[in-house]
């Protein structure tokens, strides 16, 4: 059986991958599992060209097939602040409870149809000898006006979906993962894996 390797260090990120790689003929490993700690500079300008990166650098450090996801939230009032940037965004070690506030407070006064936002994901999935495959979802919301919800991580607690009138925290797995950035990034993915692995 093949393995896939999912090379991230965000927790909220490994859970929700690992749930929706469940129906995959694959073993699906941490880098944790498998030992391998490794820091990369996100330097590209986009997320898909971070997930190659990612995915990329840590190919060289095994067989497997490796599983990058780079992601982010990107706020039309904020020039699509803070993008590609969301990890670092008002300091890495500052907390998502603060950070949200913070984001709440730059916010203050705005009109809803002022508040739009989306989450994007891009995957990539490269492995020695393979062409590298990239694929990239998003899922459009808006800030609200309280952070709501104890599920999910990260922004996940300020970001409200229209249709659901709540915020991604406020929702189970199921159905963040039917509706989110990075299901539908990782759909996509899963198809061109299969054919991948199948050839
Ligand atoms: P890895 O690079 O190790 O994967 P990271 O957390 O540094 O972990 P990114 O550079 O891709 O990953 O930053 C993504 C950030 O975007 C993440 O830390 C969250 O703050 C935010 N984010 C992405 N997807 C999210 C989601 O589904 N819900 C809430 N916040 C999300």
């Amino acid at each position: 059986m093949r393995t896939i390797i999912v090379a991230t260090q965000n927790e909220g990120k490994v859970k929700e991958i690992k749930k929706m790689m469940e129906d995959l003929k694959v073993e699906v490993k941490t880098m944790g599992e498998v030992g391998i700690d490794i820091d990369i500079e996100e330097n590209g300008k986009t997320f898909v060209e971070n997930a190659i990166i990612k995915a990329e650098t840590l190919k060289e450090y095994t067989d497997a097939i490796i599983l990058a996801d780079d992601s982010g939230l990107e706020i039309d009032y904020l020039n699509k602040e803070p993008g590609v940037y969301s990890a670092r965004y008002l300091g890495k070690d500052t907390s998502y409870v603060v950070k949200n506030q913070m984001i709440l407070d730059k916010l203050k006064g705005v009109p809803k149809e002022k508040r739009t936002a989306r989450f994007v994901c891009a995957m990539a999935a490269a492995a020695r000898n393979l062409p590298t495959l990239t694929t990239q979802g998003t899922i459009e919301g808006y800030i609200g006006y309280e952070a709501k919800g104890t599920n999910g991580f990260g922004y996940d607690p300020i970001f409200y979906v229209e249709a659901f009138n709540t915020s991604t925290a406020d929702m189970s797995s199921e159905l963040k993962n039917e509706i989110s950035h990075r299901g539908n990034a990782l759909r996509q993915m899963k198809e061109k894996l299969k054919e991948l692995l199948e050839a």
